[in-house]
Order: C-alpha cells, then sequence, then structure tokens
C-alpha cells in the first residue's frame, strides 16, 4: 500500500507519472514539527533498526548513525565528511522491530536525512521548502516495498546492449588520432572494447554540440570507421552554454528566452567549461525539447550515446560572486593578514563556486509559477537528462540510445543512468562503488557504475585490476580518469593481461547480466541487494557491508584492499564459488554456509553462485555483439534431486521495445534431476557441480 501526503504547495518533481490521492491525516510512524518554515519529521529508532536507501551517497549500505543532505553538488572529494554528492534520492527503507517500510520525500530542495547522528535513537528528516509530497511504502518486507516504490515512479531506463561493454573514456583525449589509437590498442591486444567517450576537449571551444573541426576533420567518417570496428563514440554535453554571439545555440535560446533570468528578467550569467555561460531552464517542456533537439547533430555524425555533465548545475563563479570577491580582495591589500585575514582571503576564493547566493540569483518557470532555483535546485540535472532522453525519441523512436548523467534525482531513472561522479584512485573507493549498487538500484538507477580505476589522483596497477574485478558486474563499466592523472588504459600497465582476462568475465558472463538487468528493469526489481534483503533472519548477513546479492542467483564480494592475497566472506547458504582468472580459467569451489577464508590472488576474483541455482556462461568475445547465447555453459551446484528452472532473457539489445513474453527471447535452462536440459542444444554442463 502507497499513500500520499501533501504540505505546503508541492513542485511537481516529475518523479512520480501517477500519483495517488493525497491523504488529510498526518504521516504514519512519524512524528511532524515546523522549525522556522522548515518541517521535521521524526521518527523513533530502536537499537537494532537498520535503514536502507538513498541512492548516490556516501558510507554504508546501512545509512544508520550519519548525517545526509540532498543537495546536488560539484565536489570533487568524495571522503567520509561529506554529506551530499551529485544527486538527490529521497527514498528510505527502514527495516524496524514491528514494520518494514519505504518513505520518499518527493522535494526538489535541500532536505537533511539525521538518521541517529545528533540523537542515537532518532531519525530527523527536515525539508528546508516545507512543500514537498510524503509517500509511505508498506512492506511486508524490504523487497517487496522496494518494488512497490518502483512501480509507482515508472520503469527504469533501458540502455542499448553495447553501453554495457567496455568503455574507455580520458579527459584530455581531444584529436581523431587520439580516438583511433585507443581503439588500436585494445585491438592489438585483443582487450574486449565497446566504446570510447569524448571527454570536453573534442569541442570547439566548450560549446555544446560543437566538434574542433581541426582536430576532428570529419566526424562522420571517424564514428563510421570506428562502427565497423565495434567502437561507438560516446560524447559529453555540458549544462552550461557558452555566451557567445554568433553561436547559434546561444543566440536562439537567448532570442527565444530559454535561459534562466533572474529577479530583473535579465539572463543569470555563471561561469563553467567556456567561461561565462547562461543555463536551459529544462524545468520547462518547451527548452527540453529544443535542447533535446541540438543531440540530433551528434545522432546525424553516427553518435549512439551521451553523458550529460556539470549538471548540478556547476558553477565556477557568477558575475555578482566574482565582483564582490575582486573589492573584497583590493580591500585586504596591503593589510598585515593574521590567521582570521588569510581564512577569510582563502574563504574569498574557495567561495566563488557553487556559491549559495548564486543559487538563490536565478528562476525557473514551473508551469505558470515562477520558482526560486535554490527551491528546486536538485531538479536541474534530472530535467537535463530527460530533455537528451526526449530529443532521442524524436530523433529515432524504436531505438535505444545511451544517456548517463552526473547529477539526477527520482524520475530522471526513467531517461537514464547515471556515473558516481568524480571519485578517487582510493581502494576505498571501490567499498563505496559496491555500496551504491544497491542503494541506486533502489531510487530506479540501474544503469550506474563509478570511474574505475579512480577518476582523480594516481592509480595503481593493482587498483584497477582489483576495480575492474568489481566493475565487470557493474551495468556501467567505464574506465575513466582526470587530465593530468597517470594515465590508466589497461595496456599502460606491464600487467595488462591479467586485466584483459578479467574483461573476457564481464563479455562471458554478458548473457547473465543483460538478462538480469533487463528482468530487473522490466519486474521493478533490483539486480544489487543488500544481503539484508535476502537473508532478514541472519544477523551477519544484515551486517555485512563488503558483499552484495547480484540477480537472482550471486552474490559478489571484491577485494578492496592493496596488498591482500584473498579476504574473508561470509556465505548465508551454500554456493559454488567461481574463482575467476578468465572467462575459460576458473576453479570451482563448493562453500558451505558460514564464515570463510578465500584465497584470491591479484589476478583472481570470486562469484558466487547459490545453490541449487544455475548461471550462464558465453564464450568470450571482444565486443558485444559478438557475444552469442548459443552453446552457453552453465554453472552451478546442484543437489541430485532438485528441479530449476531459469529465465534468460535476451533480444537485439537496440530496440526500444523489449519483449518478456516472446518466447523466442527468454531462454529457458532447466535442471531437472541429474540431467540437465536446456532449449539450447549443445549447451555445456561441465561447470555444474551434482552433488
Ligand atoms: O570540472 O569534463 O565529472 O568526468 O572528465 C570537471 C571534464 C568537468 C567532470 C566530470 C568528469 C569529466 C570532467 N568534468
Amino acid at each position: 500500500m502507497i499513500r500520499r501526503y501533501d504540505f505546503g504547495c508541492p513542485v511537481e518533481t516529475g518523479a512520480i507519472p501517477e500519483k495517488p490521492e493525497a491523504l488529510r491525516d498526518s504521516v504514519p510512524y512519524f512524528t511532524q514539527t515546523t522549525r522556522e518554515g522548515r518541517l521535521c519529521f521524526t521518527l523513533a529508532l530502536d537499537k537494532d533498526d537498520m535503514i536502507f536507501g538513498l541512492g548516490e551517497q556516501i558510507r554504508g549500505i546501512n545509512k544508520r548513525g550519519h548525517l545526509y543532505v540532498s543537495w546536488n553538488l560539484d565536489d570533487p572529494n568524495q571522503n567520509e565528511s561529506r554529506s551530499s554528492l551529485y544527486a538527490a534520492h529521497n527514498f528510505l527503507v527502514f527495516v524496524q522491530e514491528e514494520r518494514t517500510f519505504g518513505v520518499y520525500f518527493d522535494d526538489p530542495g535541500r532536505i537533511t536525512f539525521d538518521l541517529g547522528y545528533t540523537h542515537g535513537g532518532e531519525a530527523v528528516i527536515t525539508s528546508e521548502n516545507g512543500d514537498l509530497s510524503v509517500y509511505v511504502v508498506d512492506g511486508p518486507d524490504a523487497v517487496s516495498v522496494c518494488r512497490a516504490f518502483r512501480k509507482l515512479i515508472g520503469r527504469s531506463y533501458i540502455p542499448p546492449r553495447w553501453a554495457m561493454g567496455y568503455m574507455q573514456s580520458r579527459w584530455g583525449y581531444a584529436s581523431e588520432e587520439d580516438f583511433r589509437k585507443v581503439v588500436r590498442e585494445h585491438r592489438e591486444r585483443h582487450i574486449p572494447l565497446d566504446s570510447v567517450c569524448m571527454d570536453i576537449d573534442y569541442m570547439d571551444n566548450y560549446k555544446d554540440f560543437t566538434w574542433n573541426r581541426q582536430l576532428i576533420p570529419d566526424l562522420t567518417k571517424l564514428s563510421a570507421d570506428l562502427k565497423r570496428d565495434h567502437i561507438r563514440l560516446v560524447p559529453i554535453i555540458d549544462a552550461g552554454v557558452k555566451v557567445l554571439d554568433g553561436y547559434d545555440v546561444y543566440e536562439e535560446g537567448e532570442q527565444k528566452g530559454y535561459f534562466c533570468k533572474k529577479a530583473d528578467g535579465t539572463d543569470f550569467v555563471g561561469a563553467v567549461w567556456p567561461g561565462r555561460s547562461v543555463f536551459p531552464d529544462f524545468l520547462r517542456p518547451e527548452v527540453r525539447q529544443w535542447f533535446g533537439d541540438h543531440y540530433h547533430r551528434l545522432l546525424e555524425q553516427g553518435v549512439e550515446g551521451f553523458w550529460n555533465d556539470m549538471n548540478e548545475p556547476a558553477l565556477f563563479y557568477s558575475e555578482e560572486t566574482l565582483q564582490a570577491a575582486f573589492e573584497e580582495l583590493e580591500n585586504l591589500k596591503g593589510q598585515n593578514l593574521d590567521i582570521n585575514g588569510v581564512f577569510h582571503l582563502k574563504d574569498i576564493v574557495n567561495n566563488l563556486a557553487n556559491n549559495m547566493e548564486d543559487y538563490r540569483r536565478f528562476y525557473h518557470q514551473c508551469g505558470d509559477r515562477r520558482v526560486r532555483h535554490d527551491k528546486v535546485h536538485n531538479l536541474y540535472g534530472a530535467h537535463m537528462t530527460r530533455a537528451a532522453a526526449e530529443g532521442f525519441r524524436s530523433y529515432a523512436p524504436e531505438k535505444r540510445f545511451l544517456m548517463f548523467s552526473r547529477s539526477s534525482f527520482i524520475g530522471s531513472h526513467r531517461y537514464g543512468g547515471v556515473w558516481q561522479g568524480d571519485n578517487s584512485a582510493w581502494w576505498g573507493h571501490i567499498l563505496q562503488n559496491l555500496r551504491e549498487l544497491p542503494a541506486l538500484n533502489m531510487c530506479g538507477f540501474l544503469f550506474n557504475g563509478a570511474d574505475i580505476g579512480g577518476f582523480g589522483g594516481n592509480t595503481t596497477e593493482d587498483l584497477l585490476l582489483r576495480w575492474l574485478q568489481l566493475g565487470v558486474f557493474t551495468p556501467l563499466l567505464r574506465n575513466h580518469a582526470c587530465l593530468g592523472t597517470r594515465e590508466q588504459e589497461i595496456y599502460r600497465f606491464d600487467n595488462w593481461e591479467a586485466m584483459r582476462d578479467v574483461l573476457t568475465v564481464r563479455y562471458a558472463l554478458l548473457p547473465y547480466l543483460y538478462s538480469e538487468f533487463m528482468q530487473a528493469a522490466l519486474t521493478d526489481d533490483l539486480m544489487f541487494r543488500p544481503l539484508a534483503f535476502d537473508y532478514p533472519e541472519d544477523t551477519v548477513a544484515c551486517h555485512t557491508e563488503d558483499q552484495v546479492m547480484l540477480g537472482h542467483d550471486c552474490m559478489i564480494a571484491p577485494v578492496y584492499e592493496q596488498n591482500a592475497i584473498g579476504r574473508h566472506v561470509y556465505l548465508p547458504e551454500d554456493m559454488l564459488m567461481v574463482r575467476f582468472r578468465s572467462a575459460e580459467d576458473y576453479d570451482l569451489v563448493p562453500v558451505p554456509a558460514g564464515h570463510c577464508w578465500v584465497n584470491l590472488q591479484l589476478h583472481e576474483f570470486p562469484l558466487f553462485i547459490r545453490k541449487n541455482h544455475v548461471i550462464p556462461l558465453a564464450r568470450a568475445a571482444e565486443y558485444s555483439e559478438a557475444v552469442s547465447v548459443e552453446g552457453l555453459r552453465l554453472l552451478g551446484w546442484m543437489e541430485s534431486d532438485t528441479e530449476v528452472h531459469t529465465q534468460l532473457y535476451w533480444d537485439d539489445g537496440v530496440t526500444t521495445e523489449p519483449v518478456l513474453e516472446d518466447g523466442l527471447t527468454a531462454i529457458d535452462l532447466v535442471q531437472d534431476g541429474m540431467s540437465l536440459h536446456c532449449s539450447m542444444e549443445d549447451a555445456d554442463l561441465t561447470g555444474v557441480v551434482i552433488e
């Protein structure tokens, strides 16, 4: 059951396509209070209560014990002191002694989630706006709460299958030769690859929807040549539009009045990559349509996917803050700066970016209401993603395009995926990547992944290798790094063959991973789950923070420490450990339920398959289009008197409307007693251990 409660005058966020009627009474389970215009919802917590959700956020799978803020922010330092990242995913699942329920705060402004931080026995959620809808989703259990919520928010975005192949990216690739070289280096060594990202350097002076014609004289030919090699180019688009006379996107938007305005009706000018920029008011449908249609320029060059960046929106400075800063600096000139003076000086410069005052300086048009930006801040990136998706639909409605965004809000999970922003080459960020997987799924973002190897800082060979060993299970599998950091394409390292071998496992598992992804999307399910969701009676499982369930059949437990030769794994039930070195080279080790130590040399990584489940393994391939579901090998640990049916979903990977009911696309794998038969005639059963 889902109940909705309205407060004040909520803005339409687009998160929920079909809303239940609002109820008049107060939100159950919480007590409501008002403090200086803010609305607070308080819930008493018992010692053993757990809290899940919040999507893209730092810290644990169980979110209890810290303070989180929904305020989309571009800050590349993703350490434990942070309280917000690039997204606002205001959905939580409370698992309490007396009940399990979900709650969604449909509020596009700033919200604070104090989850036992100020007082250990209390969760307090505070809406700054006070204008919001609250949805309460009842159990009985966490999985069904999430399913009901996901049904409410609508079907998750489905990417083309090639987007689940390996993607290479780096800020700094600029010329045609840079892109060709990346492809060549992979293909020569048979390192699988499906796509290469184009970061801002491909553009002409950081102008959206342009490319540098000196460096890339013929983009149509480049993309056609690469596509012959089964490689797609994936350009970046930024939120800010360069202020420049003669630049048609700017001039058109200007003429139509499509950019966000200040109170006096003039354009708000902020700075991002191209210097002075203006910001399309993506909250208006006509602006979305206009901006979305501009993606066609690159689609016409053969491009089939994009990533949207800087859409929190990030601001380097505004005209106003910059002016004030210069004045203040002028005042300080010649003064004897003591400690306070120096801090003040630093603050002047540091507070230029993403300044709260700037976010209060401009407005959006929401229907017939004019709303100040800070009240709806967290919607900006989501609506940019929506603009792109609507642009793709108007270009080719039958076709899937790749779209992933840095900033997001629940609702944009229907239009695109996300990446987890500017992480670092830190071991702890492998764990961060793992922990965000189930939380993002709860909030609808099935297509997601982190910058593998780390975006900031210099990676190490072993970090990249271990991170790839997690990345091969995540839907978005992208190696990406910041300009100026150590080069981290696989082929730069002595041990590249081990990395290539890890990637072969991704391609061999693609039928399984794709199928689990599609089933999760089509049935509003979670592809990744906390162990607590599957084994609620198992206290150890409930408190496991470094393993997650994958699909219907598996559990993953990556190594995330340097110089490790293995790790501790907790098995809530008997499982078959597949210790992979490559798609062809692995050990099958039945492991009984309980605690165990698993030896994992640097080039080895495990996948755990639940007893009496089977999963298919295809032959390795160098690109997704070469993956075949003919002759699948099955892996599993079966008791002799059990029967297993498992459905493998497979389709052409590019058309929009998937078909689950169609017998042609669902392959039945059946294990029945000692004999195993499946509709694939030449299925290979060597990987099935029969007890
Ligand atoms: O201010 O386009 O998160 O992936 O490489 C940095 C350059 C802007 C931030 C993105 C990152 C991208 C970078 N961008």
